[in-house]
C-alpha cells in the first residue's frame, strides 16, 4: 500500500515536471501572427509604448491561454539566447492577446527591436517561444530631423483660371552619394507635401502608392519609413532620387472645381502652391559609425520628365519620347536639371481663398509642417489585376474594354506602335446603350490618361503612379487597329487591409450582393474612407463611415486603417466642437460655423467605439478622449432647451431617401441618445466614473425629451416616417414595452408600402437590425431578398458589381436618369457604399456572429434563421455560410436546414469562449458531434428560455443537429 502511494507520488512528480516542460505535441496553444500596432513587423513606429498582439492556436477544445511573457531585445540573436535586454515582462497571469504595452526600456528614434512571447495554457503547460519578430522604431523627436523641406525655385503666380484645368508635370530629384564603408542597416525616412516615389541606384523603393498620405499639411504631415539596407552600396557610389507630384497637397480636391472653392475659385492649392520633399537616409556602417544623406540645397531637380501631367482626380500624362533614361543611377549627367531650393526660400503667396464658410486670407507659400507623424495604416498597393474579359468597338477606333468588376485603381497598358503615337485612355462605370463608356457621372472629373509612344519596336508598357480611377471599363483611342485584349489589365489598388469576411448563402443574390460591398469596400479604402472613387469627390465623409464602419470590419481588418483616419477626423475638428463633414477637411461645406451634419458629425464618435467593440482598443479611446468630450460638450450645449435636437447643421439627414423626409430635429435627438449611450460605455471601460454618470443623465433627459415630444401611447411615433421607427427602435428611445408595437407599425407602412424601404443612408444601416431585434425578422430577411426597386437585390439583378450610391443610380425604364428619369446623372456613383452597411446584418443577424463586451473575447453565435413564411417572392433562405477573422482567430457559423433538421457548424478561436444560441428550447433534442449536448466538459451551461436554448462553449468547432421546423 505504502509503496504504491510512493510510486503514485512519483508518477504524480514526473508528469508535472514533463507538464512545465514546453508542450509540442498537437494539444499544445502556440501564439503565432505577432503583430505591433496591429501591423506585421512595422517599421517607423512612433508610439513610444507600442502594442503587441498575437493569436494562439490550438487543435484542441476549450484550449486557452492563462498567462504570458514577452521579450523584447536588441536583435533576434540576443532572443535565441535568452536575452531581453530591452524588456522582460516575465510570467504574466492573464488571456489577453492584443492591446499589450511594451513596458521596457524608452525606445530611441530608428532603433530596431526583436521581440517573441511565449504562453502557458490553461493546464499550466507551457509553449516553444514564438520566432522573433521584429519592428523598427521611427523618428521621435522633432530634432532627429536633419532633413531641410526642399523644393524647385518657383516664384510664378499660381493658375487663376478656373475655365482651363492646370496640370503641372511632377518633379524629378535626385542626389548623387558615396558611402565610405560596410553598410550595416540603411533607413530612408521621407515625407512630402505632394505625393512621392522614391528612388535609390535606379530602381523604385517599395510597391506603396501615392506617400507620404493626406492630412491638413499645415497641421501635420505623414512621413513613411524606407529600409534600403538592400539598396545602398558599400563603399561606393549611390544615387537618392525622387518623383513628386501635387496629390492633396496642391492638385485638385474633391468638388472643389465643380463649386468653385479655393484661392480664386479654382479648385486646387488647398494647402498650398509648390510641392517640396523632405527625406533623410541613415546609414549605419558595420563599424558603428552613421552617415546621413538629407535633403537639402545640394539636390537637383527638373520637371522635364516623362510624366507631363499628374494630378489624382483627372489623371496623368506620359510622354514616353521624354524618359530621363538612368536619371536615378549614380553618375547622371543631370544637365538641363536645376539646383533644388530650401521649399521656405520661395515666396509667401498671400490670397484670399473661397468657400462655403466664405473667404479667408491664405498663404499658398511653404509652411513647414509643424508635426511629422509616421504613417501607420497598411499603405495603398496593387492587391490584384484584373485582365480585360472583352474589348468592343462601338464606334471606328474607339476600343472598349471590359474588366468585368467595378473597382478603384489604374491600368496597365500595353502597346507596340509608331514613334509619336498619343493614346487616350478614358475610364467609366458603366456603358450606354450605344456601348460607349457612361462619364457624365464624373463630373468635373477628368479621368483621362494619355500615354506618347516612344516606338521601341519590341513594345511599351506603361503605368501612372499618382492619380486612381473607379471604373470598370476602359475607352482606348489612338490606335489605328483593335489592340490585343492584354493592352489593358486592371491593377486594383487600396490601402492593403486584409479581407477577413466571407459571406455565402443559398440566395445567390444576397451572396453577390456581400461580394459587391467587398469590392466597393476595397474601391473607396483609399487614404481615408472615401464616399465614392470615381467622381470629383473621393472625400472621407463621415455620415458614410460611421453606417458602414462596423460592416466595414467585418469585410476586412481595419483597425490600423480606421485609428489612422481618426487621427484626421480630431485633426478636422471644427474650432467650436462639432466634428465636420468629411476629413481631412480641406474646404467647408456648410455656411460658417455650420459645417456639420447630424450623423455626420457623430462619426466622430461612432467610429473609436466601433474600433473599441471590434478590436478591443482602448488606447483609441484616452487618446481622442479630450476631443471626443469637447464634441459631447459642443453637443449638449446645443441642443434645444428641453434637451431635443435641433437643425443646425447641414441638412442632409436621412440621405437619398426614397420618398420619406424624416425631420432632421427628430435625426438630431436620437443621434445625440446615441452617442451619449456610446460614451457612457467607454466611459465605463475606460474607469471614468463620473463622465459616465453624466453622460447617463443626459441620456435620460433626452429620452424623456424624445418620449414627450415624438412618442404616443400605442407605441406609434408623431414622426411617421420608416427611418424614424429605424432610429427609435435602434437607439431605444422608444419604451421598452411599446417596442414590439412601433415594430409592427413600421413593418405595417413596409407593407403599404409594396414591401419596399424608403430609407435613405441613416435608416437603411439600421433597418434590417431594428426590424430583427423586434420580432420581424422575416420581413428583415424579406427586404434583404428582394429584387424590386428599391432594394440591394435590385442592383445585383441589374448587373451591378458593386453598391451604387442610390437606389435607382439605374433603372431599366429610365438608365441613369433615376426612377423618374429626372435625377442628376452627375450625382450618381456606381461605388458607393453606404448602402452596404446592410453586410452588417448579414454577418450579425443571419450568420449571427457578434461579440458579446470588447474584441470578440467571448463570442456570440446566434444565427436567425428565417422561416418558411418569410418570402412569397423567392426561394427562403436554406443555408448560410459565413466565416470571420476576428483579432483572436476565425470565427465560423454555418447553418442548413434541411429535411426538418437544423445543422450548425461553428468554430470558436482559441482563448476565447462563446454563447452559441441555437432555436430549440427542448435541449434534449440537440446533438453535437452526434452525442446529445450535456452539461460538462464541452457545455458549460445550458440554458433554455423562451424558445431557444444557450450553450456555454470554450474554443473549438462543434457540429450541431437538431430538429427544425419553421
Ligand atoms: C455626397 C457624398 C456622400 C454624402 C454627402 C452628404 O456628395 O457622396 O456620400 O455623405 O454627399
Amino acid at each position: 500500500m505504502k509503496t504504491h502511494f510512493i510510486l503514485l507520488l512519483i508518477g504524480a512528480i514526473v508528469a508535472c515536471c514533463a507538464s512545465a516542460h514546453a508542450v509540442q505535441d498537437n494539444d499544445s496553444l502556440d501564439p503565432t501572427a505577432l503583430r505591433c500596432e496591429y501591423l506585421e513587423e512595422p517599421v517607423g513606429v512612433d508610439s513610444r509604448l507600442p502594442r503587441f498582439s498575437w493569436r494562439v492556436e490550438s487543435h484542441r477544445r476549450g484550449a486557452s491561454q492563462s498567462a504570458w511573457q514577452v521579450r523584447v531585445a536588441r536583435s533576434s540573436e540576443a532572443l535565441r539566447r535568452g536575452k531581453a535586454e530591452l524588456w522582460d515582462s516575465g510570467r504574466t497571469a492573464g488571456n489577453d492577446t492584443n492591446q499589450i504595452e511594451y513596458q521596457g526600456m524608452a525606445l530611441k528614434s530608428g532603433m530596431e527591436c526583436f521581440w517573441q512571447v511565449r504562453v502557458w495554457d490553461e493546464k499550466g503547460n507551457v509553449s516553444k517561444w514564438s520566432e522573433p519578430a521584429r519592428w523598427a522604431m521611427g523618428l521621435l523627436n522633432e530634432q532627429d530631423w536633419k532633413a531641410q523641406w526642399i523644393s524647385c525655385e518657383d516664384d510664378a503666380s499660381y493658375h487663376k483660371d478656373r475655365s482651363k484645368l492646370h496640370l503641372p508635370a511632377p518633379r524629378h530629384y535626385r542626389k548623387d552619394f558615396t558611402t565610405k564603408r560596410e553598410v550595416k542597416r540603411a533607413v530612408v525616412y521621407a515625407s512630402a507635401l505632394g505625393v512621392y516615389d522614391l528612388y535609390l541606384n535606379g530602381e523604385r523603393v517599395g510597391d506603396a502608392y501615392l506617400q507620404p498620405g493626406w492630412s491638413d499639411y499645415k497641421k501635420r504631415a505623414y512621413y513613411r519609413t524606407h529600409e534600403v539596407t538592400e539598396w545602398v552600396r558599400s563603399k561606393g557610389k549611390n544615387a537618392i532620387g525622387a518623383v513628386v507630384a501635387d496629390g492633396w497637397y496642391s492638385g485638385y480636391v474633391g468638388y472643389g472645381l465643380l463649386v468653385g472653392y479655393g484661392p480664386d475659385k479654382v479648385g486646387r492649392y488647398f494647402y498650398g502652391k509648390t510641392p517640396a520633399f523632405l527625406a533623410q537616409l541613415e546609414i549605419e556602417y558595420t563599424d558603428g559609425s552613421r552617415e546621413l544623406v538629407v535633403t537639402d540645397e545640394s539636390w537637383r531637380v527638373t520637371d522635364g520628365g516623362p510624366t507631363r501631367e499628374s494630378d489624382i482626380i483627372m489623371g496623368e500624362a506620359y510622354d514616353a519620347r521624354m524618359e530621363l533614361g538612368e536619371w536615378a543611377l549614380p553618375g547622371y549627367k543631370a544637365k538641363d536639371w536645376e539646383r533644388a531650393v530650401l521649399a521656405s526660400r520661395n515666396p509667401r503667396i498671400d490670397t484670399v481663398y473661397t468657400d462655403r464658410a466664405g473667404r479667408k486670407p491664405v498663404n499658398l507659400g511653404f509652411e513647414k509642417p509643424p508635426v511629422m507623424q509616421s504613417y501607420m495604416a497598411p499603405p495603398i498597393v496593387a492587391t490584384e489585376e484584373l485582365p480585360a474579359r472583352s474589348v468592343s468597338e462601338p464606334e471606328k477606333g474607339v476600343f472598349v474594354f471590359d474588366l468585368g468588376q467595378n473597382f478603384a485603381g489604374i491600368v496597365r497598358l500595353k502597346v507596340k506602335g509608331e514613334r509619336g503615337t498619343r493614346i487616350r485612355l478614358r475610364f467609366g462605370e458603366m456603358l450606354k446603350e450605344n456601348g460607349m463608356v457612361m462619364t457624365e457621372n464624373l463630373r468635373r472629373a477628368r479621368v483621362t490618361d494619355f500615354y506618347t509612344l516612344k516606338g521601341d519596336p519590341e513594345g511599351e508598357v506603361w503605368s501612372p503612379r499618382f492619380t486612381y480611377h473607379g471604373f470598370q471599363y476602359v475607352e482606348l483611342t489612338g490606335l489605328d487597329v483593335k489592340p490585343e485584349l492584354d493592352a489593358i489589365t486592371g491593377i486594383v489598388l487600396h490601402n492593403d487591409t486584409p479581407l477577413t469576411g466571407e459571406f455565402e448563402c443559398s440566395d445567390p443574390v444576397l451572396t453577390q450582393f456581400g461580394k459587391n460591398a467587398q469590392w466597393t469596400q476595397r474601391a473607396n479604402f483609399l487614404e481615408v474612407p472615401t464616399d465614392c472613387p470615381q467622381r470629383d469627390e473621393r472625400l472621407g465623409w463621415m455620415g458614410d463611415a460611421q453606417a458602414y464602419i462596423r460592416t466595414a470590419s467585418y469585410n476586412a481588418d481595419v483597425a490600423s486603417f480606421f485609428t489612422k483616419w481618426i487621427d484626421d477626423v480630431e485633426e478636422s475638428q471644427l474650432s467650436f466642437g462639432a466634428y465636420p463633414d468629411y476629413a481631412p477637411y480641406p474646404m467647408a461645406h456648410g455656411g460658417s460655423g455650420k459645417s456639420f451634419g447630424s450623423g455626420w458629425t457623430d462619426a466622430g464618435i461612432i467610429c473609436p467605439w466601433t474600433i473599441w467593440k471590434v478590436y478591443g482598443d482602448t488606447r483609441m479611446l484616452e487618446e481622442h478622449w479630450d476631443s471626443m468630450t469637447r464634441f459631447m460638450e459642443w453637443r449638449y450645449a446645443s441642443t434645444a432647451v428641453n434637451g431635443l435636437g435641433t437643425s443646425l447643421g447641414n441638412p442632409w439627414g436621412d440621405w437619398l431617401n426614397v420618398g420619406e423626409k424624416t425631420p432632421i430635429e427628430f435625426i438630431d435627438t436620437c443621434y445625440h441618445a446615441m452617442v451619449l449611450d456610446m460614451m457612457e460605455e467607454m466611459s465605463l471601460a475606460l474607469g471614468r466614473r463620473l463622465e459616465a454618470e453624466t453622460y447617463r443623465e443626459r441620456g435620460e433627459k433626452v429620452a424623456k425629451a424624445f418620449e414627450a415630444a415624438y412618442l404616443n401611447e400605442d407605441g406609434t411615433l408623431k414622426v411617421d416616417t420608416q427611418t424614424a421607427y429605424v432610429l427609435g427602435l435602434s437607439v431605444g428611445l422608444i419604451l421598452e414595452d411599446l417596442r414590439s408595437e412601433a415594430a409592427m407599425h413600421l413593418a405595417g407602412k413596409i407593407e403599404k408600402n409594396g414591401f419596399r424601404m424608403a430609407t435613405g443612408f441613416l435608416g437603411t444601416r439600421s433597418l434590417l437590425p431594428a426590424l430583427s431585434e423586434h420580432g420581424q425578422h422575416e420581413l428583415a430577411t424579406r427586404l434583404f431578398q428582394s429584387r424590386e426597386y428599391p432594394s440591394w437585390g435590385y442592383e445585383v439583378v441589374n448587373g451591378a458589381t458593386s453598391v451604387w450610391e442610390r437606389w435607382d443610380s439605374y433603372t431599366k425604364e429610365f438608365g441613369f436618369n433615376g426612377a423618374n428619369g429626372k435625377q442628376n446623372a452627375g450625382m450618381n456613383s456606381f461605388s458607393h457604399y453606404a448602402f452596404g452597411a446592410v453586410m452588417e446584418w448579414a454577418y450579425r443577424t443571419l450568420a449571427g456572429i457578434d461579440t458579446i463586451g470588447p474584441g470578440y473575447r467571448h463570442v456570440l453565435i446566434h444565427p436567425r434563421i428565417p422561416g418558411s413564411e418569410s418570402n412569397p417572392d423567392n426561394e427562403v433562405v436554406d443555408w448560410v455560410k459565413a466565416r470571420y477573422d476576428s483579432i483572436n482567430g476565425p470565427i465560423r457559423s454555418d447553418w442548413k436546414v434541411e429535411d426538418g433538421m437544423l445543422r450548425m457548424n461553428v468554430e470558436i478561436p482559441a482563448n476565447t469562449k462563446a454563447t452559441i444560441v441555437l432555436p430549440s428550447k427542448d435541449v434534449s433534442q440537440i446533438k453535437e458531434g452526434g452525442a446529445l449536448v450535456r452539461l460538462g466538459e464541452h457545455f458549460h451551461s445550458i440554458d433554455s428560455e423562451g424558445d431557444v436554448t444557450r450553450l456555454l462553449v470554450g474554443a473549438g468547432t462543434y457540429v450541431f443537429e437538431l430538429p427544425f421546423t419553421r
